[in-house]
This record gives C-alpha cells, sequence and structure tokens, in this order.
C-alpha cells in the first residue's frame, strides 16, 4: 500500500493489514482510514487471499480517531461528513467483503479502534488486549458501528454501561461477555491467528463468503425472509467446485481439497 501506516502483506492465501502508528496507539488519520478501506478492497479482488487478518503494532490495537488531526481541523468541519467518507466505508467494505476477517487483537481497541475491531467476524484477542467506548470521554457518542454491533454482542445493558463510563473491559471479560472467540498470551497471538487464518485459506471461501452474507443479512429479516435467502444462497453454493469436491471426498474417505470457488 502507499500509506505506510498500513502495512499489507499476503502469504499462503492469507492477507494480513496491519494499523502500523504504534506512536500513537495506531489511531486513525484521514490516510490511515482510507489505506485501511483501500486494503481490505484489495485483499476482496485478490483471488489468492481466501481470510484476512486485522491487526496492530506495538502495544495498542487502535486508539480510535487521530485526536492531533481533530485539533487541526478548521472551518466549517463536518463530522458527520467525515464519518460518511472514512469510517463507513471502511466498515462497510469489511462487512461485505466475502472472506473470514480475523481481528488479531493486540492491545486497547478504543472508540473507532473499538468500532473497526468488531467488524471482523471472529476475533482473537491477546491476553493484554482491551475495548473502550473512549467516546464519552471527549463528549461524543458511540460511532463506527459500535451501535449496531455492541447491542447485538453483549446485550444492550453491559453495551450503554460500555457507552457511559467508558471503561475498560480486559480480555477475559470480553471473552465472558462475548467480544471475542478466543483470548492467548499475547506473544503467542500472531501465531495463532496465522494458524487459525491458514486453516480457513484452505477452506470452501464461497460458502464462508456466502455464510457471512446470510448472516449479516438474516438480522434485518423476518424467519421466512430469512429462510427464503438461504434457499437463494444455497443454490449458489451448490454450483461450486468446492461443494462437489467436498461430497466426493466425503463418499471417498478422504479429506476434501478445497479451491475457493
Ligand atoms: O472526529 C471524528 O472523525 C469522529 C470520529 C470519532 C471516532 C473516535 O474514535 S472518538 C474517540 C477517540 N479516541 C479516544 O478518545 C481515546 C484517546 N486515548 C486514550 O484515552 C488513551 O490513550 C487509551 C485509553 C486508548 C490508552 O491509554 P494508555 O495510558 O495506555 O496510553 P497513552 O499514554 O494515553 O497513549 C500513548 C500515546 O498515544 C500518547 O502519546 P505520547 O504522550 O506518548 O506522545 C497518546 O497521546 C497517544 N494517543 C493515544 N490515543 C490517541 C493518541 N494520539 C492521538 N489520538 C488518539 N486517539
Amino acid at each position: 500500500m502507499s500509506e505506510e501506516s498500513i502495512l499489507y502483506a499476503v502469504s499462503d492465501g492469507v492477507a494480513t493489514i496491519t494499523l502500523n502508528r504504534p506512536q500513537a496507539l495506531n489511531a486513525f488519520t484521514d490516510g490511515m482510514i482510507k489505506g485501511a478501506t483501500a486494503a481490505f478492497k484489495q485483499a476482496g479482488k485478490d483471488n489468492e487471499v481466501r481470510a484476512i487478518i486485522l491487526t496492530g503494532a506495538g502495544r495498542g490495537f487502535s486508539s480510535g480517531q487521530d485526536l492531533g488531526e481533530v485539533q487541526e481541523r478548521q472551518g466549517e468541519f463536518s463530522i458527520g461528513e467525515h464519518l460518511r467518507k472514512g469510517y463507513h466505508r471502511l466498515i462497510t467494505g469489511m462487512m461485505t467483503l466475502e472472506k473470514p476477517i480475523i481481528g488479531a487483537i493486540n492491545g486497547i481497541a478504543a472508540g473507532a479502534g473499538c468500532g473497526v475491531a468488531l467488524a471482523t467476524d471472529i476475533r482473537i484477542a491477546s491476553d493484554k488486549a482491551s475495548f473502550m467506548l473512549a467516546f464519552s470521554k471527549i463528549g461524543l457518542v458511540p460511532d463506527s458501528g459500535t451501535n449496531w454491533f455492541l447491542p447485538r454482542m453483549v446485550g444492550y445493558g453491559r453495551a450503554y454501561e460500555m457507552a457511559i463510563t467508558a471503561d475498560r473491559i480486559p480480555a477475559e471479560q470480553a471473552l465472558a461477555w462475548g467480544l471475542v472467540n478466543r483470548v492467548v498470551p499475547g506473544d503467542q497471538l500472531m501465531e495463532n491467528a496465522q494458524a487459525w487464518a491458514g486453516k480457513l485459506a484452505s477452506g470452501p471461501t464461497l460458502a464462508f463468503g456466502l455464510t457471512k452474507r446470510a448472516m449479516n443479512r438474516a438480522w434485518g429479516m423476518s424467519l421466512a425472509e430469512a429462510l427464503e435467502y438461504e434457499s437463494y444462497l444455497q443454490e449458489l453454493a451448490a454450483r461450486s467446485h468446492d461443494f462437489a469436491e467436498g461430497v466426493q471426498a466425503f463418499l471417498e474417505k478422504r479429506p476434501a481439497q478445497f479451491e475457493g470457488k
């Protein structure tokens, strides 16, 4: 990527996107939001990429919007437009990318950094990680999708408590609340994330992607609509190489060789 505050590397079917401003706990500048959005777009287009890891360099995942940049804003600056043109594109891009995204949450995920962490599909956290809705500390309301993600993940009471206290939720509590899937020692985080991503990258990528679409759309559907949508998606999955291979491999009692198509 041209923006060095975002690192992008592909190896063995896995794209690793690293937020890279460790001196500010990976606070998002405008360039960084654009860089991250572009990195996810590239991972979506590249057929070689079948799973993605998002992590942060240094001791933070992301501390959210860069407050130094906020203070430099001049004239009639619209935060609403900034959100629409920045974080909304990033988060929508992540949610509509039909490949699994693993959040390797290495440290604190605060403010918009928490929203971006929650927009990953599955999260593995370092035992040093934490989640924090920092917004109320600076007199803002939660944004970056946190109002959508959090009540669904942890229930309204806990989500609202996180919003109005801005307390840090440590990794073990995040695990108990369902904010993360696994917690591992900090020095084993990337090894574990890479092993998990590698396994996903040899799976039926098309089916994984359609599953992501099905589950995210089902939130806004009645049961009847969700059932109908599932049957539509199953028609697509059933036309894939991987479905034919999966059935054949089962009948031949051998591991399936999925190609992701
Ligand atoms: O404006 C819009 O576009 C609307 C969008 C808003 C979205 C948002 O994200 S609003 C929320 C913004 N984020 C915050 O309010 C969090 C601010 N940071 C903190 O509260 C704390 O840094 C943390 C709780 C995250 C971590 O605390 P700690 O003690 O572990 O670290 P620290 O010492 O505070 O920070 C380390 C360095 O990172 C420090 O720099 P220094 O003193 O070593 O030069 C600190 O200033 C810098 N840093 C941390 N967060 C930010 C930051 N610099 C700029 N922006 C930050 N968000």
